[in-house]
């Protein structure tokens, strides 16, 4: 911002490496003595109309800037004050409400079901090639019927993902579907608006196009980064529920959520790769795309995210040499890809060879080979989860797949050995065809030994020996001892981790040793233990012990939501914690919620309620809960959601010194989750300095500056309407 700009006008730059397709610059609210101003003095001489429009089209392009590009122009802290100056304009004025908005991207209440699509052109799946072989086939079968001297290919990577199909009608996305059975898909558009890498408009100025096309159809790829996939798994684990096998398990179920709030949640994105028009309907001769090269460059353009990887190749040599090089390459890509798609460039071409009944015969599917290989399987253990979940799995002779040594495989479950009807010494087939975890899909039974023994379930916990219990309607098998050692040590390390209670220095290797040793049986004792109990621990100094110690009071100042998901009850992932300590601002009134008050919570369903209203039913939970309370960990005093009531925002904090009890880390953390911002440098800017002990330069700056200091007991205050309690 420069001297000439007006008070709490936002004033955005453009980066060096800004897209030369954005639209132009009159587009950006550029920042005048007339313009509307943030601090609310809006200038009458801009409708609401107009500055509604301008704020749009802004956010678009940051957002298109950021999933798109990779290359934010914009600081979030303005992104969300041009948010929320949009969403309170949207509210003033609903009719002003347009579909591109990107207010309209948050996820809505859930849909009671999806409603059936058909497909005018159906979504074709690929034939698939596994070598050089069967590429030569496909390229002799399709010469056969276009004799060509020399044709271009196209080499895209096969994302491993679900194929959709986006409609735009006048440049609006309209309706996004799933492939469904290729003619018939589900209308899902609600979820898709959640991805924020597909447009909400196209930008059609980028091509200079002024008169919308009627009707457009953009296909390609939804997928799930490879690192969300890995963050979804665990917070599934956390709240017992069931791993997703592959990246694109989890894609596919997350777009058939009905509720899109999950859905915006998960950050799923988007590769585009064919744009269609109905029938007489093209773009002006000159921009319609006659390669399948033009038609990706096309989409980028048009605003699409388009897999930078892609290669237009002169032979088979060529695509055989792209797709050997990706072979490795692959491994290091945030996404999962298991192929590529080489396609014939020419539209002309492709318009003349047609479809089969199943497949275009312009392109086709070069995978890599699914990573199976057999092994022997000496035995099977079995693993008992935080939940109690009994889990085998297969011990195996060590054997290389995929870049990596493997020596064991889950079976899943009790049903599954009966499916492989697994025997003891048999030699099993091991999968890692994208499955981040390795399992066993087969078994050879012409190879098994003579008086091989059938593996089943064991009908005691191998932790605990109590009997195990397969209840009505489920396929896991489950040891129900709340004292099982395999439980407490899970559920100890579960309420220790990050997202809980964040206990600073306790690892999974010391949590074993507290309760191999018998000196923790409940997260409540975690809070009696003394410096000389820790000092006793393996690797375990005077000074680590106290360190220990120290973290472990400051975990009692975690809020209710933490602790509430630190529980570990089934199906309250850190979600769902937060939604229920928002509603139940006192551990008694959810202990003694019936069921269908729980239900009751927006988002949070039957099962969940029921699983939460069972777990305060237990003897032993409210002992652990009165333990709790005792020990001074905070059961109540939920504040509005923390991304509610932002007391500090517009504030900015520098922290220097240490803090009594808040780490600076978490002071940031706490300020920021109120609304301020945190700044490393005091300057006239700063509008509050929290000064802990041996505080230096910074103190001293902030004094010269005349700046409002604050002790850590004094920010609480600041931030109690936020956080309380
Ligand atoms: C992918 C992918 C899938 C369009 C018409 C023939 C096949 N999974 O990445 N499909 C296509 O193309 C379709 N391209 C891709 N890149």
């Amino acid at each position: 911002m420069n001297d000439l700009d007006p008070p709490g006008a936002i004033v955005v730059t453009h980066s060096d490496n800004f897209d030369p397709q954005l639209p132009a610059n009159k587009d950006i609210a550029q920042p005048s003595g007339d313009r509307p101003t943030l601090d609310g003095q809006q200038d009458t001489a801009t409708s609401p109309s107009a500055r509604l429009q301008e704020l749009r089209k802004l956010l678009n392009r940051a957002s298109y800037a950021y999933y798109v590009l990779d290359d934010p122009f914009m600081e979030d802290a303005i992104y969300d004050r041009l948010y929320r100056e949009l969403q309170d304009l949207e509210t003033a004025f609903p009719e002003l409400v347009t579909s591109d908005s990107p207010t309209q991207r948050v996820g809505d209440r859930p849909a009671e079901q999806f409603t059936s699509v058909q497909h005018n052109i159906p979504l074709y799946s690929l034939e698939n090639a596994f070598d050089g072989a069967d590429l030569r086939k496909w390229d002799e079968r399709w010469r056969k019927i276009e004799a060509l001297e020399n044709a271009q290919y196209v080499c895209e990577l096969k994302i491993d993902g679900s194929a959709l199909a986006l409609t735009y009608e006048n440049g609006i996305f309209t309706r996004g579907a799933t492939r469904g059975d290729g003619t018939t898909g589900e209308d899902i558009t609600q979820n898709i608006k959640t991805i924020r890498s597909i447009p909400l408009r196209l930008n059609l100025e980028a091509i200079g196009l002024t008169t919308p096309p009627a009707r457009v159809e953009i296909r390609g790829e939804a997928f799930l980064p490879l690192d969300t996939f890995e963050q979804i798994n665990q917070e599934r684990d956390n709240a017992g529920e069931a791993r997703f096998a592959n990246p694109r398990n989890a894609a596919a179920g997350t777009l058939r959520q009905l509720d899109s709030r999950i859905v915006a949640e998960r950050q799923l994105d988007f590769f585009a790769y064919t744009l269609q028009f109905p029938e007489g309907q093209n773009l002006p001769d000159e921009l319609q795309p006659q390669s399948q090269w033009d038609s990706l460059e096309l989409l980028r353009s048009l605003g699409f995210r388009v897999n930078p990887n892609r290669r237009r190749c002169q032979s088979l040599g060529e695509v055989l040499s792209y797709f050997e090089d990706w072979d490795q390459k692959r491994h290091d890509l945030p996404y999962m890809t298991d192929g590529a798609v080489v396609k014939l460039d020419s539209k002309r071409l492709q318009r003349e060879l047609g479809f089969t009944q199943k497949f275009p015969r312009w392109a086709i599917a070069l995978k890599y080979p699914a990573e199976e290989v057999p092994t022997s399987m000496q035995r099977v253990t079995f693993q008992v989860g935080r939940t109690g979940k009994v889990t085998p799995v297969a011990e195996l002779t060590p054997v290389q797949l995929a870049g990596t040594t493997v020596a064991r495989a889950t079976l899943h479950n009790g049903d599954r050995i009966a499916e492989l009807n697994l025997h003891l010494g048999d030699t099993v087939i091991v999968r890692k065809a994208g499955e981040i975890i390795p399992e066993v899909v087969r078994v050879l039974p012409e190879l098994r030994p003579a008086q091989a023994q059938p593996v089943s379930m064991p009908s005691h916990c191998p932790e605990c020996h109590e009997p195990v219990v397969r209840p009505d309607g489920e396929v896991d098998t489950r040891c129900v001892n709340p004292s099982c050692p395999a439980i407490v040590r899970g559920a100890l390390i579960h309420w220790v981790g990050r997202d809980a209670l964040d206990i600073d220095g306790m690892g999974k290797k010391l949590v074993e040793q507290l309760v191999d040793k018998g000196l923790v049986k409940s997260m409540a004792n975690l809070y009696g233990l003394t410096t000389e109990e820790l000092a006793s621990l393996e690797r375990m100094g005077k000074k680590s012990a106290q360190n220990l110690v120290n973290a472990i009071n400051q975990s009692k100042s975690r809020p209710w939501s933490r602790v509430l998901y630190g529980l570990g009850i089934r199906h309250v992932g850190s979600v769902n914690a937060q939604v229920l300590a928002q509603q139940f601002t006192t551990v008694e009134t959810l202990a003694q919620a019936e069921p269908e008050a729980i239900a009751q919570v927006y988002g949070i369903g039957d099962e969940i309620a029921q699983a939460v209203h069972a777990w305060f039913q237990l003897p032993t939970n409210q002992q652990l809960i009165a333990q709790l309370q005792a020990a001074g960990l905070q059961l109540a005093g939920e504040a509005p959601a923390e991304t509610g009531e932002q007391s500090l925002r517009g504030k900015t904090f520098v922290v220097t010194g240490t803090l009594p009890t808040l780490s600076r880390t978490e002071a940031k953390q706490r300020i920021e989750a109120a609304g301020g911002k945190v700044t490393g440098s005091v300057s006239k800017k700063t509008d509050y300095l929290v000064v802990g002990a041996d505080a230096g330069s910074k103190l001293k700056k902030a004094e010269e500056l005349g700046i409002e200091q604050l002790s850590e007991d004094q920010l609480e205050q600041l931030l109690a309407p936020s956080q309380a309690g």
